[in-house]
């Protein structure tokens, strides 16, 4: 599936085209895939791989407006970008969602830049059951660098973490709650904090209070992340963000050990499979089911599991 160079004109247009719907399809495919279909999917596995990196924050931050200013920006130098939004399937928000979307395509009308939504699904916590799944894919096809949106504060991160090289946690101006009310700990797991919508009163306190709380990195001999104010319509605040992901891709290839990662991303990938792969045994037991006991049941599904690799 490796595509492209940056000749974009005539013949080798019209081939990137044709590869960026196949993709589009496959994407769609994968996204509400069954274990079985991902596997067969995903059978590309010596592949070069792409930066991630992660969006997430709560609904209204900015996440979207920004990674389209970033995309942007950063296509601009010449890598090739994949954007892969995960759209919370709640049918209240769809409209909203739809805006953001069309928003976005304006801003990247003229870029290379490859955008795909995808419904979360059933998933509780902001990410698409088939995320892993999906990022593969998209790595496999050769893009130098993905950026992922997740809707959340909290949970997310966690899984968000394992898939991502670098996690940018966006906030708001109003979110002085939403941080008392965080979790102890989602705040430290970002790399990069940003304080989004900085034309509006109350940003850069907020900011202080976050830089704070990160301060306790420093007590535990961690790094501290940098929080970034910045504003959509403000280029010099899009390109101080960009930089700031530059700085912590060049500080994760100083400091994480490369095979450790792809270690335990590739553990988190299984591990959702499994968990789909339950799920869906748990659906389909057979009708008696309701008179046998829980050890009886798990001792079905554990058979069944044990078959079918
Ligand atoms: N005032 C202001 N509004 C912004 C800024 N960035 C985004 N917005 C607006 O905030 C709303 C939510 O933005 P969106 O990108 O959809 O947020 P998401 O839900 O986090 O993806 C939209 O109406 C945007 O136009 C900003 O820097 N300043
Ligand atoms: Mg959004």
């Amino acid at each position: 599936m490796v595509r492209r160079g940056v000749d974009m004109s005539g013949a080798a247009d019209a081939t990137a085209g044709v590869a960026r719907r196949q993709l589009a399809r496959d994407l769609s495919k994968l996204a509400r895939a069954s274990v079985a279909e991902s596997l067969h999917l995903l059978r590309d596995n010596c592949v070069r791989p792409a930066r991630r990196i992660g969006f997430t924050g709560p609904p209204g931050a900015g996440k979207s407006t920004l990674i389209g200013r970033l995309a942007k920006a950063r296509a601009a130098r010449g890598e090739s970008i994949a954007i892969i939004a995960i759209d919370p399937s709640s049918p209240t928000t769809s409209g909203a969602l739809l805006g953001d979307r069309v928003r976005m395509d304006a801003v990247l009308a003229d870029t290379d830049v490859f955008i795909r939504s995808l419904p979360s699904g059933w998933s509780a916590d902001g990410l698409s059951d088939n995320l892993a799944d999906v990022l593969a894919a998209v790595e496999a096809d050769g893009f130098a660098e993905i950026l992922l949106e997740t809707v959340g504060v909290g949970q997310v991160e966690n899984g968000a973490r394992a898939l991502v090289d670098t996690l940018v946690l966006t906030m708001g101006p109003h979110s002085g709650d939403q941080i008392q009310a965080m979790k102890a700990g989602v705040l430290e797991t970002a790399d990069i904090v940003v304080v989004n919508k900085c034309d509006l009163p109350g940003a850069e306190r907020v900011a202080q209070d976050i830089g704070n709380v990160l301060e306790r990195n420093r007590a535990n001999g961690r790094r501290v992340a940098p929080v970034v104010l910045t504003r959509a319509n403000d280029e010099a605040s899009i390109a101080q963000l960009s930089a700031e992901i530059d700085a912590h891709t060049a500080w994760r290839a100083a400091h994480v050990d490369a095979a450790h990662a792809d270690e335990l991303r590739k553990r988190f990938h299984v591990r959702s499979l499994l968990t789909r792969r339950v799920a869906e045994l748990i659906d389909t037991l057979p009708a008696d089911a309701r008179t046998a006991s829980v050890a009886e049941l798990y001792a079905c599904i554990a058979k069944q599991i044990g078959g079918s690799g």
